[in-house]
């Protein structure tokens, strides 16, 4: 695994991947826009992941891909369609039609957004998702499954919690995910050996959990992170939040809240 395509590289996400990932491979990178500190030793294909013949041409001679591009927050059909379900698509056709060994695909803690806090959920729990988005990615771990099982592209999907330098309030410090070990678990997608198709979430070693991540731990996954050690500035900020009756109480947070309809005790019953 020498070279790697990275999509939606100059997202937040993408900015910080490329940092760490440099030492290790030779990135080809793919977005709309070129991230505005491409590096010499970067190569940026302008590619829209609506556009099949592009992402085919970017993914030409590549090793491996992380897929990180496409709507990465609740929106309009129209736009999830486009990127989400299109888009991620034309990317797995550009990995089959190229050859591409692996493809670590970033799925979401959204197409689970619907269990309860008071869950601990493992990967081989059913869909819920808590939104469009969620739903997108929830295809696109079926789509994984089906290039890995059809057609033999080796897939990782990492259900991402929250990547960011620290946890930001009370759910954060449940499915926070540390930049590195993010990177940790790419580097098992793409370089672990016989790796057919796996799901895992992607969170580091939080004590605060909902998820039983012991997939990750036998692939070889040693997280570093520990969001316990922000608790106190993650609280602080919860207390200034203001109390979300439905986002509260599901691992989705504010994504299950945002245009939920009718009563709330559909679903209580159920928690
Ligand atoms: C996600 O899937 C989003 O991409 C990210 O922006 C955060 O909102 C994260 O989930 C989260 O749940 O905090």
């Amino acid at each position: 695994m020498r070279r790697i395509l990275l999509t939606g590289a100059a997202g937040k996400v993408g900015s910080l991947l490329r940092v760490l990932l440099q030492p290790v491979y030779d990135l080809v990178l793919t977005d709309i826009e070129p991230p505005a500190d491409l590096g010499a030793s970067e190569t940026f294909i302008a590619a829209d992941l609506a556009d099949a013949a592009a992402i085919e041409r970017a993914a030409g001679g590549v090793d491996g891909i992380v897929h990180l591009g496409g709507q990465s927050v609740e929106a309009p059909w129209e736009t999830i369609l486009r990127s989400n379900i299109v888009g991620t698509y034309n990317l797995f056709e550009a990995a089959r039609k190229q050859g591409v060994k692996r493809v670590v695909y970033a799925s979401s803690n959204h197409a689970v957004g619907f269990y309860p806090r008071s869950e601990t959920i493992g990967t081989a729990v059913l869909p819920l998702p808590d939104t469009r988005y969620g739903v997108s990615k929830a295809f696109g771990e079926a789509l994984g499954a089906l290039y890995a099982y059809k057609y033999g592209v080796g897939v990782l999907c990492i259900r991402i919690g929250n990547v960011s330098e620290a946890p930001a309030d009370e759910r954060r410090l449940a499915i926070w995910l540390k930049p590195e070990d993010l990177v940790s678990l790419i580097r098992i997608g793409l370089e672990r050996e016989d790796l057919l198709y796996e799901v895992v979430y992607g969170m580091s070693d939080n004590a605060r959990r909902w998820w039983d991540n012991s997939r990750a731990s036998e692939l070889g996954y040693q997280p570093e992170g520990r969001s316990g050690d922000f608790a106190s500035v993650a609280l602080a900020a919860q207390a200034g939040l203001p109390a979300d009756e439905i986002g509260d109480r599901f691992q989705g947070g504010s994504f299950c809240s945002e245009e939920f309809q009718g009563p709330l005790s559909r679903i209580v019953p159920k928690i």
